[in-house]
């Protein structure tokens, strides 16, 4: 508790601080002298991280665990810990020691991806893949070292792990990430979890009365034909109706079913809504639920995300009886970058989740907490946006900010035509018609983290409404990266989704956009489809960015609003001074190296 106070006051105090006397300050300067490291995600203070691992609402705190190198910024299989860090809003974090390092004969070469399930006795339980002395996956468990510590520092593994070994059909480094236990209805548990059985990438599913012995249950929860192995499994109960969210086990009337997975091969995160059959356990998707659904191939399925995001996992939080998602988001520059930064991936800001009235697809919106962080606010109100316009959002930091607006369309009639076959990549279809590339409705939307006037850096997210042959119209949503960056060896991709609205009748979409320094996380048509980007402007280092409203579209658009906040720096995992320095002593690192001298921010 004590670590935890301190790391709140330091950031306040550095907070508190003008900015000529912050700059002195070692806590303030770490931030301040790294202009790509953001401000209000989830970081830790250095070196890697990737995949959420057990993020879990217990006894009044919010606990998020994540895959950590504790021993540089770069990837490094043998050496996967399992950091922890604890929060009371998902939205300001204290750093613990590291929940789980690899030292038993059973995770002796990392301790890889898992979940943390709250027994009925309140007892919380990590399961993790751990990978053996033998190189082979396996399921493992761990427990709090003192059940009545509230901030479960540390945990033990039992030395009868492997509760779970490696199956003899099963390869043996495609056996890993088992997800959040539910309790069935005959009152044994199951957990998913994925694996390569004969050849085929497929979702396991194990029982257990005890927690301790697990049997696998003949059928897999689901298997593809694509036999590749899908990652990091998720299946997650929704309500048919409303946004609240409910327990893992939650069950009957009125209950739907998200599957999601992750596959390497595309490095996307997809999931379909469908019925888990709690007697069998096994899982259907829907069937023929326009796009994402109705097909064994997960790539044909929605997209938790259409940019930069992987490993997504949700947890139930009962305190606002809400579903939350958090997914991590890695790198694009190169790994000298990271190494010199010391420090690689971020986590996506913590998501609500909820099933849209249609029950077809996910909405996801960033959770209310990250109002607290708001300060000055910008607005346009009632605006025309008229062909060729570009605004200016003026007054609060371009960098760090959370933007929502709503674009009108006064008319259709100037859609551009589009082949139905080019629903299947909106990747290239934004690419090929960039926020520069003159359209008939769209493109209109943000430009994001931008340089000034010259525009010489930007990030544009946008949209562009077609006709169909059939006379139906689709929205395309783009994030284009193409000038997000000056510097070499960035990846500037463009990235594209539809959003499944009915713009006909809505003549509206609205777009949330959170900026932090190098992530830009944006929400079309209320969380339909979301596109988070990475983005590294040279200009930040040393200038301000700022925030457009744009259309080149051949119609003025209207924006009857647009709000902007400015957001304040949480209080993300900071390590009070003197640990740092002693930190920094370990480390062998000249202390001159980590001071800046100016703030951009
Ligand atoms: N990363 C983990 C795995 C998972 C992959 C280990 C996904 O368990 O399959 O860091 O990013």
């Amino acid at each position: 508790m004590a670590a935890l106070r301190l790391a709140v006051s330091n950031v306040i105090l550095c907070l508190l601080l003008p900015s000529s006397s912050s700059s002195s300050s070692p806590i303030c300067a770490a931030r301040m002298q790294d202009h790509v490291r953001t401000a209000y995600h989830f970081q830790p203070a250095k070196n890697w991280q990737n995949d959420p691992n057990g993020p879990v609402y217990y006894n009044g705190m919010y606990h998020l665990f994540y895959q950590y190198n504790p021993h540089g910024a770069l990837w490094d299989v043998g050496n996967l810990s399992w950091g922890h860090s604890v929060s009371g809003d998902l939205v300001n974090w204290a750093a613990l020691g590291n929940a789980l390092d690899p030292t038993a004969p059973f995770d002796a070469n990392g301790c890889a991806s898992g979940s943390v399930t709250i027994l009925p006795d309140g007892q919380p339980v990590i399961l993790y893949s751990g990978i053996d002395a033998e190189r082979r996956q396996v399921q493992n468990i761990a427990l709090p070292k003192n059940p009545r510590d509230p901030l479960l520092r540390e945990w033990t593994k039992p030395s009868y792990n492997p509760v779970v070994p490696l199956p003899a059909d099963v390869s043996a480094d495609n056996f890993r990430d088992p997800t959040t236990a539910w309790l069935g209805r005959d009152g044994l548990w199951r957990f998913a979890i994925s694996a390569v059985a004969t050849g085929v990438g497929t979702t396991l599913v194990y029982r257990s009365a005890d927690f301790l012995r697990w049997e696998r249950n003949a059928a897999p929860l689901h298997a593809s034909r694509d036999a590749v192995m899908a990652e990091c499994p998720d299946l997650f109960p929704v309500a048919a109706r409303g946004a609240e969210g409910l327990d893992t086990s939650a069950r009957g009337p009125g209950v739907r079913h998200v599957l999601k997975v992750s596959m390497p091969d595309t490095l996307q995160d997809y999931y379909t809504v469908g019925r888990y059959d709690d007697e069998a356990d096994t899982f259907t998707p829907d069937e023929d639920v326009a796009r994402g659904g109705g097909d064994d191939d997960y790539r044909s399925w929605r997209r938790i995300d259409h940019g930069h995001l992987y490993a997504s996992k949700t947890f139930f939080d009962a305190r606002k009886n809400r579903r939350v998602l958090w997914a991590w988001v890695n790198e694009s520059d190169s790994e000298a970058d990271d190494v010199a930064r010391g420090w690689s991936g971020l986590q996506s800001f913590p998501r609500a989740l909820w099933l849209d009235p249609a029950g077809r697809q996910l909405l996801q919106w960033p959770v209310e907490e990250i109002e607290t962080l708001r300060r000055g606010r910008a607005a346009l109100l009632g605006a025309e946006v008229e062909s060729g316009g570009l605004r200016e959002i003026g007054g609060i930091a371009g960098s760090q900010a959370d933007v929502d607006v709503v674009f009108e369309i006064p008319s259709l009639e100037r859609a551009e035509g589009l082949d139905g076959n080019r629903l299947l990549d909106a990747d290239a279809l934004c690419g090929e018609k960039g926020a520069s590339v003159q359209g008939g409705v769209g493109p209109f939307g943000l430009l994001v983290m931008a340089s000034g006037d010259d525009l010489r850096e930007h990030t544009a997210v946008f949209f562009r409404v077609f006709r169909l042959l059939h006379g139906e119209y689709t929205v395309l949503m783009c994030t284009d990266l193409t000038r997000s960056s000056t510097k070499a060896g960035v990846y500037r991709p463009t990235h594209g989704g539809f959003v499944d609205v009915d713009i006909e009748k809505d003549r509206s979409i609205s777009l949330r956009t959170l900026i932090d320094h190098s992530i830009v996380e944006s929400f079309g048509g209320g969380g339909r489809t979301c596109m988070t980007a990475r983005v590294y402007p040279e200009h930040a280092a040393t200038s301000s960015s700022h925030l457009y409203v744009f259309n080149n579209g051949s119609d003025a658009v209207r924006v009857p609003k647009l709000e902007a906040w400015e957001l304040a720096p949480a209080s993300v995992n900071v390590v009070p001074e003197q640990e740092e320095e002693e930190e920094e002593e370990e480390d062998g690192l000249a202390a001159s190296s980590n001071m800046c001298t100016s703030s951009v921010y």
